[in-house]
């Protein structure tokens, strides 16, 4: 069985309810989501004239291995509208492997840990919230929580929806 952190982000359409139904098909496609964070309000990062998103971070446990999880994770953003027409562009759904165990992975298709994630507020404020003390290994090994105080007001980010969901 494998831990993953997944960083999912919507801002287009009824944003929340791609995020609640994006959880819950990540359980139908064999990932077990054990931890939500709650629901980030953030400012758009790269194309910035572009709504606001919201973004979560979840832990889930799983047999997919890293390839056939990015398929899946594939899958279900298609399924739920998602496009590609703007690089970096708005998109009812994004779902990125942030964390897959400790691997290090450089694929073409996949880099785990995600390259981008220790400069990103938007994933290290909730990832932070459910796992501070993990380490993404990256420049060496690096916690969620030492990262935090560089990630104070950037990107607006902001608590929407407080989550309590663990099982
Ligand atoms: O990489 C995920 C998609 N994305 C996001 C996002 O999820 N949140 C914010 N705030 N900005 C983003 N820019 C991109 S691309």
């Amino acid at each position: 069985m494998h831990t993953v952190y997944l960083g999912l982000g919507s801002n287009i359409g009824d944003r929340e309810y791609y995020l609640a139904e994006a959880v819950r098909r990540l359980e139908d496609s064999g990932v077990s989501i054990k931890v939500c964070s709650s629901i980030y309000e953030t400012a758009p990062v790269g194309y910035v004239e572009q709504a606001a998103f919201l973004n979560i971070v979840v832990l889930g446990k799983t047999d997919l291995s890293a390839k056939d999880l990015l398929g899946k994770t594939q899958d279900i953003e298609r399924s739920l509208g998602r496009t590609r027409d703007i690089h970096w562009g708005p998109r009812t759904l994004d779902i990125d492997i942030l964390l897959y165990d400790s691997e290090q992975l450089k694929w073409e298709e996949l880099q785990i840990p995600h390259p981008r994630m220790v400069e990103r507020a938007f994933v290290i404020v909730p990832l932070a919230e459910i796992a501070p003390d993990i380490c993404i290994p990256l420049n060496g090994g690096i916690t969620p929580a030492s990262l935090l105080p560089f990630m104070e007001g950037n990107e607006g980010v902001k608590q929407w929806k407080h989550l309590v969901w663990a099982k």
